[in-house]
């Protein structure tokens, strides 16, 4: 099954993709398939409006049934770092077919370990298996055994960075075994720290500490990932050498969209 996030990580080139905020399939299935260059879309079920269950894997079977070399389906739980809820959410979001999982507000090495334990089958984890559904959502041609075979490995384990004692942890967070991405949220971050939130861009002293994570976390050989809200804005991230690039979202674009074409259409 296609799994270009993966495949971007390996070739080391920066993996752009989308931010779900509605839930609905044939929505998911229109944003997985606007453009060949999506490497990911992410689910996102902490702010967004879907829900862990029953619309998740609705959700994610229409991205990876969008064309051949679908985006890979992640999930960002609801659940943040500081809540024993977790662990029954990555579950349910990878029963769900999630190809990766982030959760929000990680802010320590032991709460990452718990995070990696949960997402990962023994002997690497502790992760359950049961559901009939879960390789399906892989695509029709995979199997159960071909989906054991490959989970663990192929699973992407993604925390954010985004809170004050995650600043301060990070260079531990990022040694923990089986992490492969540290998120940066820069609207969190820039409120957990006394900033205004990034408008678009953070403040500059915010900035400094967004390349001092960046730093820390490739120096560790994690990939490092940042949340944009426009094209322009994810070219400059890339260009910095972010691995992982949020660049859009879903009702970010079709109301930028919509307003442009008004634009054009009432200026004629
Ligand atoms: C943040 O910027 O805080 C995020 O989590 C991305 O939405």
């Amino acid at each position: 099954a296609a799994h270009p996030l993966l495949n971007a990580f390996k070739a080391n080139k920066p993996a752009f993709g989308v931010w779900l905020t509605s839930p609905g399939f044939f929505h998911a299935r229109t944003v997985a398939q606007a453009s060949p260059k999506t490497s990911w879309v992410l689910v996102d079920c902490e702010h967004g409006l879907t829900s862990l269950n029953p619309v998740l894997g609705e959700t994610i079977a229409a991205i990876h049934g969008a064309r051949a070399e679908a985006p890979s389906a992640l999930v960002r739980i609801a659940s943040t770092g500081v809540s024993s809820s977790t662990s029954w959410q990555i579950k349910h979001a990878l029963d769900a077919g999630a190809r990766g999982v982030l959760v929000p507000m990680v802010s320590t090495a032991e709460k990452a370990a718990e995070v990696v334990a949960d997402s990962r089958f023994p002997p690497g984890g502790r992760r359950g298996f049961g559901s009939s559904y879960t390789h399906g959502n892989w695509g029709p041609e995979v199997s159960v055994a071909e989906y054991l075979a490959t989970a663990n490995d192929t699973i992407v384990v993604m925390v954010q960075i985004e809170t004050k004692e995650g600043l301060a942890n990070v260079e531990a967070i990022a040694q923990v075994d089986g992490i492969d991405v540290l998120f940066i949220g820069p609207y969190d971050l820039s409120i957990a720290l006394g900033y205004s939130a990034p408008a678009p861009d953070p403040h500059p002293d915010v900035e400094k500490i967004i390349q001092h994570i960046r730093e820390v976390v490739q120096k560790a050989g994690r990939k490092c990932a940042i949340f944009c809200t426009d094209g322009k804005q994810a070219a400059k991230r890339a260009a910095e050498g972010f691995d992982m690039i949020n660049v859009t979202s879903d009702v970010g674009a079709l109301s930028s969209a919509i307003f442009q074409h008004l634009a054009v259409a009432a200026e004629a």
